[in-house]
């Protein structure tokens, strides 16, 4: 190791949820993967969750290789299927907290059909999706979210299909906390997957990021610091809107906030409900009587109580203190 290799590793702030010796990560210089990664680290740390009881998956792509430098139970799982293998974790030891984080493509190409039905089933895991437009790591392909008449290395006259707007399909598809930030929105993004650790039920949070290798010099948009600018003119926060309306044309407005947060009963509970009902107090999900289970529900539901009163504390705080939970958090 030599001196810079040290002092890097002693200074880093996030050293404890980063696995420093596999420092430095492949990112190209300006990507926005390495934003969101830095919000993760600190949404865990500001949560004060228990980091065995965390684990991390990711699919294939620059993104996937965030299950690689997080410092938890993580698993890098095969092309598309990192929600599957997310949802065969919760469902083997519900008391994990899964997160899965991936690309555009990993999730919504490849991997589509995992996450509509994921969604659909209310499945108790939290989705992060790096949303830069493109294939980043194999060559600037087109994806299900490139905006039309984007170019890519696989429509070089521009982009012609109509792309995914992720919150809507998100939302249409059951899920019960969407949210969308841009990497510029680092707070919020921190902010927004504390309350997803803390939401029951499927919850998805889209990062729109810059992927300057491919994505940005493809369609001559100049570098990293060049997506910032974009995303500071043209994102814009909102209460409430209806994610029929959150749409992305090409370098357009972004709108972003958190557009959905209902309460649903999860798969686990709906499961329960079902054979209980049925089977009575023969029923019994690992080894727990119904009163046992509804005893832990209430624990739990005791628990989010005192979280959300703490996320509200800690931003009524900051605002006191007037160093930037503005809506924007920038
Ligand atoms: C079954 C299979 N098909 C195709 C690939 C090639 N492949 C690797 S990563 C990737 C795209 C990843 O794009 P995205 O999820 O958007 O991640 P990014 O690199 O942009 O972060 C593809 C097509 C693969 N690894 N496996
Ligand atoms: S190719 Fe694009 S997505 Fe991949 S690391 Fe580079 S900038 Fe990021
Ligand atoms: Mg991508």
């Amino acid at each position: 190791m030599n001196m810079n290799d040290q002092t890097f590793r002693v200074e880093s702030p996030m050293a404890e949820f980063l696995r420093m010796e596999r420092m430095p990560h492949i990112w190209c210089p300006g990507c926005g993967i390495g934003t969101v990664v830095n919000s993760f680290a600190e949404a865990v740390k500001k949560s004060n969750i228990d980091m065995d009881k965390l684990a991390v998956v990711s699919g294939i792509g620059c993104t996937g290789r965030v299950a690689g430098y997080v410092k938890l139970d993580s698993l890098h799982t095969t092309h598309g299927r990192a929600i599957p293998v997310a949802t065969g974790l919760k469902l083997a030891n519900p008391e994990l907290k899964v997160v899965v984080v991936s690309g555009d493509g990993d999730l919504f190409g490849i991997g589509g059909n995992h996450f509509i039905h994921a969604a659909r089933r209310n499945m108790d895991i939290v989705v992060i999706c790096v949303n830069n437009f493109t294939y980043g790591m194999t060559g600037g392909q087109l994806t299900p979210t490139t905006p039309q008449t984007a170019n890519a290395s696989t429509t070089p006259y521009g982009n012609y299909e109509y792309p995914f707007s992720l919150p809507f399909l998100a939302d249409a598809c059951g899920a019960t906390y969407v949210a969308r930030w841009t990497s510029l929105h680092a707070r919020n993004i921190t902010k927004s997957i504390r309350e997803a650790f803390n939401h029951k039920g499927f919850s998805f949070i889209e990062v729109i990021a810059p992927c300057t290798t491919l994505y940005q010099r493809r369609n001559r948009l100049g570098d990293g610091l060049d997506a910032l600018n974009y995303y500071k003119e043209e994102a814009e926060v909102g209460q409430e809107i209806d994610t029929r309306d959150v749409g992305i044309d090409f370098q357009s407005e972004i709108r972003m906030g958190r557009f959905v947060k209902r309460d649903k009963p999860t798969y686990y509970e709906a499961v329960n409900e079902r054979y209980a009902n049925v089977l009575g107090d023969d029923y019994q999900l690992y080894g727990m009587s119904k009163p046992e289970r509804e005893e832990k529900a209430r624990r739990e539901a005791e628990e989010r109580i005192r979280m959300q009163a703490l996320l509200e504390e800690e931003e009524a705080r900051l605002l006191a203190e007037d160093i930037g939970t503005d809506e924007e958090g920038v």
